[in-house]
């Protein structure tokens, strides 16, 4: 099909359709489409005036990223703007829904803009680690103003058609037949012999503006010091204020086209698709159709089954939040209502949305209510017996049909389907604390659990709003099994010679938020403690303290020392003297690190586990890994995860340092895993997914 039609009205405007599927992306036949439209327009006498529509839901949703990296293919899109704005008959966008980034930058190009009420304009690239490359820098300034342009831009988030019009980026908003809207004020265009070019205007730029924007600029360089986008961004912006549109140009060009080679941008990039990558399930096709889910139940009414049900609710999914006990059910109950109250004193919740919410949550005491649900997600205390007795009374109880799931994080999700007459039904779904907050869902397949099941999990994944990755059985699953290869690595650091604050300042450095051990002091010593005593496993540090009673930050004493109302640990001279004390104790001449030597220490164990993963098909490919890691543990996005990372480390480094690391500490888990070891001799992960 045409990716861009020609239509010609009998009042002598030419609408060019762009119609390329999914969105509307400005690849090289869009392009290509869109200038030879456009000149055919021009050189046929009876045009009068061009409009540039689009179809489906989504106006143009950019650049095609997918061609970023590759050689250029003609005609590049700021040749084809530049034909657009400088176009001698009017060109008018009819924006019909989502225009971004350079589909945005298209619409600005045209004369004026009419968009339908429920579009939404963007420049979302500096998200992508990129700035908008054709034109949006120049002209989205000079048709709104510096300062608000540059908060567009900089936060990349989009703005509602409402907005845009009230900002001056859009001239109409049409409440009905959108094309032909644009068409008569393109015709009205054409008759006045006169139309602007948000290219020409330079009134905006007051002095008040200008120091708005300097301050803005500032601001987000400051804050966001690993993207070199955001100064790239801001100096696009000056130049194009100091020395006019055509340097303006040439910098965000020159700029644009050095940071797509840029491994930032490769890393987003590469996390873009990755996180679309892991809807699909290899094997798994369009056939197989979702079973309808209109009602839910929760069990257990803690912080995780909480947050579960706040999940279900905001997505307009009655829930009943289930509990054994009255008390704890009431508990449950009037914490779902505090945290809601707090986004509402924030600001970030209004207090009638607040209530439709709670409306959509029930609760009862006792399994029986979970009899009509369509899908059950258990979220009981994390032990075998427990989930055995609840599946089993699920299974006698629920309605045929009904997804059964467990938000167990480390037990054997195909054990626990075995308590029940239908494992085909059973699923583990994984949520992430504070669970109506992240964005990872980590959905286990059973061995038994049927593709619907998985289809239907994936789908109601995405309608709450979670990012799902499909995984397979094993201990702790793709994310919890390879973070307890680094919590291993941390404590061996500590008694290698590193001090908390050293590992974690390496950690924070590297671009995490938190580092290991202020993250265990946050979530509190006693949990991995009594995991560890349950299944024998040591940490020589962490459990000497927890046998103290230091439980990290609500006991005020953990790996760091909390004063009195302190959110931020202190070094702990007592903690600092336990650490060496068990370093003496082993025999072990302590050393100091270097921050690189900690990083790799801490993250090549957990590569290598993430390659067995991939070899036992635990995950379908090395980006589900990386999205998990983003997604659920707060991996730095600009690395592009894990697995992507160690590709830019080397994969032959890793397993060099991985071979001198086994034989340093004896632990024959961290020896290269096979396939590690073969692609490391020439070969990537990202081929491995490929394949
Ligand atoms: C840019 O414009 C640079 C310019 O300034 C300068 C150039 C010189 N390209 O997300 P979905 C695919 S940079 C290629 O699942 P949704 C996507 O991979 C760009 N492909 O749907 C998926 O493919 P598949 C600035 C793209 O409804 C399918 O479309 N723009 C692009 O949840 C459906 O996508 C952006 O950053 C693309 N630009 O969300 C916007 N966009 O089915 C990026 C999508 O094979 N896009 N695809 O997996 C989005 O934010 C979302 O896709 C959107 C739809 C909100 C549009």
């Amino acid at each position: 099909m045409d990716p861009v039609r020609t239509e010609i009205s009998a009042a002598g405007v030419a609408t060019l359709t762009i119609a390329n599927p999914p969105v509307n992306a400005l690849g090289a036949a869009v392009r290509a489409g869109l200038l030879s439209g456009l000149t055919a327009a021009l050189a046929n006498a009876d045009v009068r005036a061009i409009v540039i529509a689009a179809e489906g839901k989504v106006f143009v949703a950019g650049a095609d990223i997918s061609e970023f990296g590759k050689p250029p293919v003609p005609p590049s899109l700021p040749d084809v703007l530049s034909a657009v704005e400088g176009s001698a008959k009017p060109v008018v966008a009819a924006i019909n829904g989502l225009a971004l980034g350079g589909g945005l930058e298209l619409a600005l190009a045209c004369h004026a803009r009419v968009a339908a009420p429920a579009a939404r304009l963007g420049l979302p690239e500096i998200k992508l680690g990129i700035i908008p490359g054709a034109g949006g820098t120049q002209r989205l300034p000079r048709l709104v103003g510096a300062a608000p342009a540059f908060a567009m831009m900089a936060g990349g988030e989009p703005v509602s058609a409402e907005k845009a019009r009230a900002m001056g980026l859009v001239d109409d908003i049409a409440d009905g037949d959108l094309v032909a809207t644009a068409a008569t004020q393109a015709l009205r265009l054409a008759e006045a012999g006169t139309w602007p070019r948000s290219g020409a205007a330079e009134s905006k730029f007051s002095a008040e503006d200008r120091a708005a924007f300097e301050t803005a600029a500032s601001d987000a360089i400051r804050k966001s010091p690993r993207m070199p986008n955001v100064a790239a961004l801001a100096h696009a912006v000056r130049v194009g204020l100091e020395k006019g549109l055509a340097e303006g140009l040439a910098a965000e060009r020159a700029a644009f086209l050095e940071l797509v080679k840029d491994p930032t941008s490769k890393a987003l990039r590469h996390l873009f698709f990755a996180e679309r990558e892991a809807a699909r399930v290899p094997g798994i096709g369009k056939e197989v159709k979702a079973r309808p889910v209109a009602s839910a139940a929760v069990i257990g009414a803690g912080t995780m089954g909480g947050g579960i049900a706040m999940c279900f609710a905001q997505a307009g999914i009655p829930v009943t939040l289930i509990e054994v006990k009255e008390e704890a059910l009431s508990a449950g109950l009037a914490r779902i209502r505090s945290n809601y109250e707090t986004s509402v004193k924030r600001g970030s919740l209004t207090s009638e949305k607040m209530e439709r919410h709670l409306g959509f949550i029930t609760g009862r005491v006792g399994l029986e209510a979970a009899a009509e649900a369509d899908i059950v997600v258990e979220a009981a205390f994390e032990d075998m017996g427990v989930k055995a007795e609840i599946f089993g009374a699920l299974d006698r109880l629920a309605k045929p049909g009904a997804i059964l799931a467990t938000n167990t994080s480390y037990l054997d999700v195909n054990a626990i389907a075995e308590t029940t007459k239908r494992p085909q039904d059973v699923v583990g779904l994984h949520f992430f604390s504070p669970a109506n907050v992240m964005r990872l869902l980590e959905i286990v397949r059973g061995a038994k659990t049927a593709p619907d099941v998985l289809v239907t999990s994936l789908d109601l994944a995405r309608k709450i709003g979670k990012l799902p990755v499909v995984v397979g059985v094993c201990y702790g699953f793709v994310g919890n099994r390879m973070l307890a290869k680094r919590t291993q690595a941390a404590e061996r650091l500590l008694l290698a010679g590193a001090m908390p604050h050293e590992v974690d300042d390496a950690v924070t450095d590297f671009g995490f938020r938190m580092g290991p051990f202020a993250m265990s002091d946050l979530a509190g010593l006693d949990i991995g403690w009594r995991a560890r005593k349950a299944t024998g496993a040591k940490a020589p540090v962490a459990d000497a303290l927890a046998e103290q009673g230091f439980f990290g930050q609500k006991t005020g004493r953990g790996f760091y020392r909390y004063p009195e109302g302190a959110r931020k640990g202190e070094r702990d001279p007592d903690t600092e003297a336990l650490i060496t004390r068990l370093s003496d104790e082993r025999g072990i001449t302590r050393r100091s690190f270097s921050r690189e030597e900690i990083i790799a220490r801490l993250m090549y164990p957990m590569v290598n586990e993430g390659a067995k993963i991939l070899e036992e098909g635990i995950a379908s490919r090395s980006s589900d890994v990386d999205v998990v890691w983003v997604n659920g543990y707060n991996w730095p996005n600009f690395t592009g995860g894990p697995m992507h990372w160690a590709e830019g480390v080397g994969l032959a480094r890793i397993v060099e340092a991985l071979d001198a690391l086994a034989a340093e500490t004896g632990d024959d888990s961290l020896k290269p895993a096979a396939l590690l070891r073969r692609l490391a001799q020439g070969g990537s992960f990202a081929d491995k997914d490929a394949a």
